[in-house]
């Protein structure tokens, strides 16, 4: 019992408003500690099943009030003022020093950090939503943002996706479109994260530089490709949803194919294009976070997952790194013959994984994410 009021008591305080946006600190100085692993297991269980008072909604960014969106923006632009300075433990000497890293490049540094443990694998989805969950509250406790949080649902711009309204050019209210390729390195010219004289959004990773976008309808640029828009039009995308019932790693791996293509048609930073100025062997990296479409564009492919998972019984807590039914006496008998078709199964996947944030939070089991209306995520699709 006093376990439960304690922890009530600490998911209620996440929520209060923060400190608004106040002007970057010296530097060197910690502005913020992160939370550390320490978290029990029993706490965990505990808290991922606490019954929000109210949940957060998410909405599209079209439909936020021009208010809500220069507020998202504003509150993104000062995370990127914050100077901030890794916990001693996490330090080591190849790293930039702390004038040149933000909290906003913190997300990005993490990222790129757990990319290997969070990606092409079946833990990209709930590593994500927990990931995004991290940003979202870092932005309203550190920045002040208290409007809905936004998703790009891109199936609504697949006919015409360079003119879609998160890529507006209005100075206060846009994300801006694409970036100056020949002259600029692809630096963005327009919205409200344009390097402009009063108002800088500078990037830390790989090195400094402007947000950078490169749009493209065709991989590489290569026209003899299928276009990307054909990967998330409406009718592909409901029939991922509809395919697969009870099977989270084929959804996923579909999603996944629709989710890469938006990558690849933004381009730039969060299509993980490094600077010009970087050999491209240095350039193994994915600060893919840098581009704050990132976070639309995620909280799209959560909303994608929600919805799948409500769309049939078998599948609000389904996880499989391959279909349920094959045990690991079935692989050893029949080998290779079971990933026939298939890549990147993991044999072992399970729900009760914990995955890793590196400093930014405790671990978090992938079981405690499937529900974000309960617990530490408190959210709804709007
Ligand atoms: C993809 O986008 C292009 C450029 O806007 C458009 O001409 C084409 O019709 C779109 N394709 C699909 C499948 O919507
Ligand atoms: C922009 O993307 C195109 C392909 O879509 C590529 O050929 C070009 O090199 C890129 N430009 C820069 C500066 O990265
Ligand atoms: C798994 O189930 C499917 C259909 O339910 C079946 O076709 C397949 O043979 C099963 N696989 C194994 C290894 O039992
Ligand atoms: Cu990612």
């Amino acid at each position: 019992m006093m376990l439960f009021t304690l922890l009530s008591l600490v998911a209620a305080s996440s929520w209060l408003p923060g400190l608004l946006c106040a002007p970057a600190p010296p530097y060197g100085e910690i502005v913020q500690h992160l939370q550390t692993e320490e978290t029990t297991q029993s706490q965990e269980t505990a808290q991922s099943h606490l019954k929000c008072d109210s949940l957060m909604p998410r909405r599209e960014w079209r439909s936020l009030e021009p208010e809500d969106r220069a507020a998202w923006i504003s509150a993104v632009k000062c995370l990127a003022s914050q100077r901030y300075r890794r916990l001693s433990s996490h330090q080591s000497s190849n790293e930039y020093s702390p004038e040149d890293r933000s909290l906003y490049d913190e997300f990005a540094y993490t990222h790129n950090k757990m990319h290997d443990t969070a990606h092409t694998i079946e833990y990209f989805l709930p590593w994500h939503r927990w990931f995004l969950n991290l940003f979202d509250k870092k932005l309203r406790a550190t920045c002040g943002y208290s409007g809905p949080t936004p998703y790009w649902d891109w199936t609504l711009d697949s006919a015409d996706p360079f003119h879609a309204p998160v890529f507006d050019g209005n100075p206060v209210t846009g994300l801006g479109s694409t970036g100056e390729c020949q002259l600029k390195d692809c630096h963005i010219v327009d919205g409200a994260l344009a390097p402009s004289p009063g108002s800088q959004f500078i990037l830390a990773y790989p090195i400094p530089h402007p947000l950078r976008r490169n749009m493209t309808l065709y991989l590489y640029g290569d026209v003899t490709r299928p276009p990307l828009n054909e990967t998330f039009t409406p009718d592909r995308v409901q029939s991922i949803i509809e395919t697969s019932p009870g099977d989270f790693y084929t959804f996923q791996e579909a999603i996944q194919h629709s989710h890469n293509s938006v990558h690849q048609l933004v381009g730039g930073d969060l299509n993980e294009q490094c600077p010009g100025s970087i050999p491209p062997e240095l350039c193994r990296v994915s600060y893919t976070t840098n581009d704050p479409i990132f976070w639309l564009h995620h909280a799209q492919m959560d909303r994608l997952w929600s919805v799948w998972q409500r769309r049939h019984p078998a599948n609000f807590r389904a996880f499989n790194g391959m279909p349920l039914n094959i045990t690991w006496d079935d692989y050893m008998q029949l080998g290779d013959d079971i990933r026939k078709n298939t890549h990147n199964y993991d044999l072992h996947a399970s729900s009760d994984f914990m995955m890793n944030f590196d400093a930014m939070s405790k671990g978090v089991r992938v079981r405690d994410v499937f529900n974000h209306q309960i617990g530490e995520l408190c959210y709804e699709y709007v």
